[in-house]
């Protein structure tokens, strides 16, 4: 058993609660879900200094998704690392719950409320900066999606980081290449990605999202460079490890229903 095996558990348990969650509340984007588990079960399993006891602590890490319809996952994480119980997950969506269809403040361990796209950048960039001014360790870290990259107002936090040195900052790209209606080739392309961040003045790194290994290898050595924000571009694969959703543009929006949610939920708990 290689040390990483619990993290790649800790993803297909992501996975799985993500498919139950979104099937069980008839709900949107499962794609974007599983394009993250392994970035989301690194970042919980071994990189975050913040636990169920510290969610308090003003030393703690944050950690902004960025992508707030991506919630089923980060809320599949904190269950599973213990902020809340596992069985929350089972109200997810329903009328009056605390884990909403979006990411909500309210569950534990939740930072900011995000879903509205494009903002938890600014948001990280400002953490960072009051955590330099106040001689705070903590550090920053958000998960933004592809799309957001078309948003101007990542492209403004994108710009300040750097200006402020901001080296407790670091931005994960989630880069799956589908939006919502569309490949980003077709949709407005952002190649050559990486460069764009180089450019902008943050130390970059581009991994395979879904090689755990990988992954923490990058995250624990941030920053990147010291007074550089670290930008982390993980080349992902929307829909990953459910064979019939990956790479494929339905299952941004699509719930899984019947037979695909049996097929699916087989998969996960057999595929190695
Ligand atoms: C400001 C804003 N505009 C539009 C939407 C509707 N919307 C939900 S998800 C999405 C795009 C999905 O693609 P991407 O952002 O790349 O996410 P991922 O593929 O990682 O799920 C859009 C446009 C939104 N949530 N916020």
């Amino acid at each position: 058993m290689d040390s990483n095996t619990d993290i790649r558990d800790l993803a297909r348990r992501i996975r799985i609660h993500s498919v139950k969650m979104t099937h069980r509340a008839r709900s949107s984007h499962i794609g974007g879900c599983l394009s993250m588990a392994e970035l989301l079960a690194v970042l919980y399993g071994r990189i975050l200094r913040i636990s169920p006891q510290t969610v308090d602590d003003p030393d703690r890490d944050r950690m902004i998704l960025s992508k707030g319809h991506g919630c089923a996952a980060l809320y599949a994480a904190l269950a599973e690392c213990g902020f809340f119980p596992v069985d929350w997950l089972e109200s997810y969506c329903d009328n009056g719950a605390r884990l909403a269809g979006h990411v909500t403040c309210g569950a534990p361990g939740v930072e900011v409320s995000t879903g509205s796209l494009g903002h938890g950048l600014s948001m990280a960039g400002g953490l960072a900066l009051a955590g330099k001014r106040d001689r705070r360790p903590y550090r920053v870290f958000a998960i933004l999606s592809d799309g957001e990259c078309d948003e101007g107002s990542t492209w403004e936090a994108a710009l300040f980081a750097p200006h402020h040195r901001l080296d407790n900052l670091v931005a994960i790209v989630d880069y799956n290449k589908i939006q919502s209606l569309g490949s980003v080739k077709e949709v407005l392309d952002l190649e050559p990605l990486a460069e764009k961040w180089s450019a902008f003045g943050w130390a970059v790194r581009e991994i395979d999202g879904h090689d755990v290994d990988a992954v923490e290898e990058a995250l624990a050595n941030v920053p990147f460079e010291p007074g550089k924000p670290s930008c982390l571009v993980a080349h992902t694969v929307k829909g990953k490890g459910v064979s019939f959703m990956e790479g494929k543009l339905l299952w941004h929006y699509r719930t899984p229903q019947n037979e695909e949610y049996d097929m699916a939920i087989a998969e996960l708990e057999t595929r190695p």
